[in-house]
């Protein structure tokens, strides 16, 4: 077993880290993450767009240390230790601030949950309050028409799960020695990110909303005006783009305005709404330092990483 991955500079850098600072003191929800990792930036996303008071722990998730694996038996982060009233009591978690209920629960195995997406989703509704947390991230509401929202939305979700992120992958993990090759890898992530654009442009044809007046000023986000769940789970590879382009031959290869023949209209959209996430305060204040993801990225572009992503990519199996 390589130890190539617990080598990684231990500390979130940049913003990350001024985050990770404001957020260090203990607080009975924590993160546990690292500051490379985009599956944990999309619940930080979530943490900061939701002002959610917590604990960030920053861990090296390759050590599979045995406290860490009690809380999450797949060693994986995200990993959140959950904050909820205790069963036997129906107030609020400040009760448990000194006296008994305190003796009590730290005798008791702690709640976690784990999965990017379960932790996203419980967060937005777990801390529902909008007067405290703003505007729900999975469009609350009652009736057939909001079911389908959030119903549309989880079906994209599920797309940058099991389309894109996986071709993500697959292009930064391309060598010459591969069996596929990297135009292959490419156009799989191109198809990807370019169905993604391409609902965003159907659902205002299909809505005859979004721009009522006319004036292309409609928002960016996958549900136009509002930010949501949808764009919180692809944002933190939207950043990393950066690294196929700096490590793979063609980059990314999203052609460029002018030379994008019928697909002209579907990689402006595209572009609006990347130029708006990666700008997102959320996803700026969940951000290190570029150079140190060229740093930590490199043992992907290599195909050397012992990540389970990264072995899961090489063996041509499903991501964990
Ligand atoms: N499906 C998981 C994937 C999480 C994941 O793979 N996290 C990586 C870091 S980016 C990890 O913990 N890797 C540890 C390892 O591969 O041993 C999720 O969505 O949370």
């Amino acid at each position: 077993m390589s130890t190539i991955d617990t080598t990684l500079p231990p500390q979130p850098t940049g913003a990350a880290a001024t985050f990770a600072a404001a957020h260090a003191a203990p607080h009975p929800l924590q993160l546990y993450g690292g500051w490379f990792c985009p599956f944990v930036q999309r619940a930080w996303i979530v943490l900061a767009e939701k002002h959610i008071p917590h604990q960030y722990v920053e861990i090296n998730p390759y050590r599979k240390e045995p406290e860490f694996l009690a809380l999450n038996p797949r060693g994986l982060v995200p990993t959140l230790v959950v904050d909820l009233p205790s069963s036997s009591s129906s107030s609020s978690l400040s009760s448990s601030a000194g006296g008994k209920e305190e003796a009590t629960t730290t005798t008791k195995k702690k709640k976690t949950l784990y999965e990017s997406t379960v932790i996203c989703e419980f967060l937005d509704e777990a801390y529902a309050d909008e007067q405290a947390h703003g505007p729900r991230l999975l469009p609350a509401g009652d009736g057939p028409a909001a079911a389908y929202e959030r119903a549309r939305c989880r079906l994209w979700i599920n797309h940058i799960v099991t389309r894109v992120v996986p071709a993500f992958y697959r292009l930064l993990q391309h060598t010459p020695q591969k069996e596929y090759g990297i135009e292959e890898a490419r156009a799989g992530l191109l198809d990807g990110l370019k169905a993604f654009a391409r609902e965003m442009l159907d659902a205002r044809a299909r809505d005859g909303d979004g721009d009522a007046g006319g004036d292309g000023k409609e928002g960016p986000w996958f549900l136009g005006d509002r930010f949501s769940l949808v764009d919180v789970m692809l944002a933190p590879w939207a950043k990393r783009l950066f690294l196929i382009d700096h490590y793979k031959p063609g980059g990314v290869g999203i052609p460029k305005k002018g030379e994008r023949g019928e697909d002209e209209e579907v990689w402006a959209r595209w572009d609006r709404w990347f130029d708006a996430v990666v700008e997102r305060e959320s996803v700026k204040a969940t951000w290190s330092d570029e150079a140190r993801y060229i740093e930590a990225y490199k043992r992907y572009a290599e195909d050397t990483t012992q990540s389970e992503v990264g072995q899961a990519t090489r063996q041509g199996r499903s991501l964990p």
